[in-house]
């Protein structure tokens, strides 16, 4: 029977795999994907014309069929329900889970598959969890041509309804060279944690790309030089989706004519939609320094400062480099260093958060569903899988014995590099951020020692000492005028 609000193609069919809810660029894409795979999937979308669209434009002659209500699309679903949600982070998903639950059943799975902040699907998973369904909060990164063709897939959530959705998950997933880009990754919002990590890496890869980019075009590199170099170094260690796209962009010249090249010509004020701020925030809260991720943000907050900038600028001359024979191979040692170091934060930031949320993340699982179908996707990703198989519970990146190696390789030219950046005052914050974290991840001793007796002279806040157990005290204004004092023991108890 015809069921008020459903399209016509819902009648007679077999009941459906999934139903997909959101049909802007990512729903679309993902649903054609799942399509193709075989699976039967049905679409609703909250502005019915979407939905008619899709079905008379790129949904057309597939298997893909529509709803025109909530209530139809759940009535064309076979128990336990499957329900992919690809709507606006935030308020949007709230407001289908209102609509939507009511009309779910005990054992029907929910999948947020959209970029929401991980303390919301805590929320929203416990408030499913208490309706007796399941709640998947789920990343799924690759933009519009992942989604089509193959994203990497990062879910979270109960183990069941993992198991509910994993058929469909590792079929329309990317395909590296040892299996599907998806991966259970834990439980409660640890998918949507995984995501904004990966997001947050994306920051850290794109701003060193960039900083790559301003030195060399300080030494005088044209967009079609950077070119030849980017495509070279997208043949060895640095090879990845970024560094490729990095080549094209500017081989592109400027249609408004001129012989200018494209990115000559674009707004250097970065736009973000949050998610980079969001691990940044969360590092905070865990004590974890991510400190070139941070630096990305940052950097695209003080771009966006376009009208300030200028104005200081003032008369200052734009920066310059000598061009020296070999400053594009040093800035490729400067680049795959601070690279590493950015993964090495974000992949302590993982193992942080796992034990502090309990999520069960596995950290080689991670590196291998990022190597294809996800914007970070690189070769230096089959290397830090196998650094954590290697040895799972290896305390930072930077301790594996082949990348230390890589990175002391590295050092000279990367200290050269952010040197001479420094010198000619081209903001380099990520890199220098990288070499910092480097520099002291590798302090046996660092000068928080003089940080403590301030913080005990101003405050009684106590410190330890390097040559006696226990903690201690100090009357520093007193000794400061004896020239000398002693440490009290403090009694913790
Ligand atoms: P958008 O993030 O632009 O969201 C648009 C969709 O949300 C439309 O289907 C819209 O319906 C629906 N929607 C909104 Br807005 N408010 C709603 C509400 N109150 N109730 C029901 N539906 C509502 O879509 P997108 O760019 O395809 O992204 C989808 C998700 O995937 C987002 O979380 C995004 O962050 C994430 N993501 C996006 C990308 C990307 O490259 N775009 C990549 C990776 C992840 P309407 O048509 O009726 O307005």
């Amino acid at each position: 029977m015809r069921r008020r609000g459903a399209c016509g193609t819902i009648s007679g069919v077999t009941p459906n795999t999934v139903g997909l809810v959101g049909l802007a660029v990512m729903g679309r894409n993902l649903a054609r994907n799942i399509a193709r795979q075989g699976f039967a999937v049905t679409v609703y979308n909250r502005t019915q014309a979407r939905t008619d669209a899709f079905l008379a434009g790129e949904a057309a002659g597939s298997t893909i069929r529509g709803a025109h209500t909530l209530p139809a699309l759940v009535e064309a679903l076979a128990r336990p329900r499957r329900v992919i949600l690809m709507v606006q982070a935030g308020g949007g998903v709230d407001a289908v889970l209102d609509q939507l639950l009511p009309l779910l059943a005990p054992g029907d799975v929910v999948m947020d598959g959209g970029n929401s902040h991980f303390h919301d699907t805590n929320r929203r998973g416990a408030r499913v969890e208490a309706a007796g369904l399941h709640f998947l909060g789920t990343g799924v990164s690759g933009g519009e041509a992942g989604a089509l063709l193959g994203p990497s897939i990062m879910p979270g959530g109960p183990a069941a309804a993992y198991q509910a959705m994993r058929p469909v998950l590792e079929r329309i997933a990317a395909q590296a060279d040892d299996g599907p880009c998806t991966a259970y990754c834990g439980t409660s919002s640890a998918g949507h944690y995984v995501k904004m990590a990966h997001n947050g890496i994306e920051y850290g890869d794109m701003q060193l790309i960039a900083e790559a980019y301003a030195v060399l075009q300080a030494a005088g590199l044209t967009p079609p030089e950077l070119a030849d170099v980017f495509s070279a170094w997208n043949e060895g260690e640095l090879a990845s989706f970024l560094i490729e796209i990095t080549a094209d962009i500017f081989r592109v010249r400027d249609d408004g004519g001129g012989g200018a090249y494209l990115v000559d010509r674009i707004l250097d004020a970065a736009g973000q939609k949050g998610t980079g701020r969001w691990m940044s925030q969360d590092a905070l809260e865990l004590g974890v320094p991510i400190p070139t991720i941070d630096a990305a943000v940052w950097s695209r907050n003080i771009s966006a400062r376009k009208r300030e900038r200028v104005a200081a600028a003032g008369t200052r001359p734009a920066p310059s480099l000598e061009r020296t024979p070999d400053l594009a191979a040093h800035v490729q040692q400067a680049l795959y260093a601070a690279k590493i170091c950015s993964y090495a934060q974000g992949m302590a930031l993982l193992r942080t958060a796992s034990e502090a949320y309990a999520y069960g993340i596995d950290l080689a699982e991670m590196a291998r569903i990022w190597k294809a179908g996800c914007i970070i996707r690189a070769r230096l990703l089959g290397r830090i899988q196998g650094a954590f198989q290697d040895d799972p519970d290896l305390p930072n990146l930077m301790r594996d014995p082949s990348f230390a190696a890589r990175l002391a390789e590295a050092e000279p030219a990367w200290r050269s590099v952010v040197g001479a950046a420094k010198r000619a005052g081209i903001p380099c914050p990520a890199m220098s951020a990288s070499l910092d974290y480097y520099d002291a991840y590798h302090a046996a001793r660092l000068p928080a020692n003089l940080i403590q007796a301030q913080r005990d002279y101003f405050g009684a806040h106590t410190y330890q000492r390097t040559d006696r157990s226990g903690v201690f005290h100090t009357r520093w204004e007193a000794g400061a005028s004896a020239g000398r004092a002693v440490s009290i023991p403090v009694d913790n108890g």
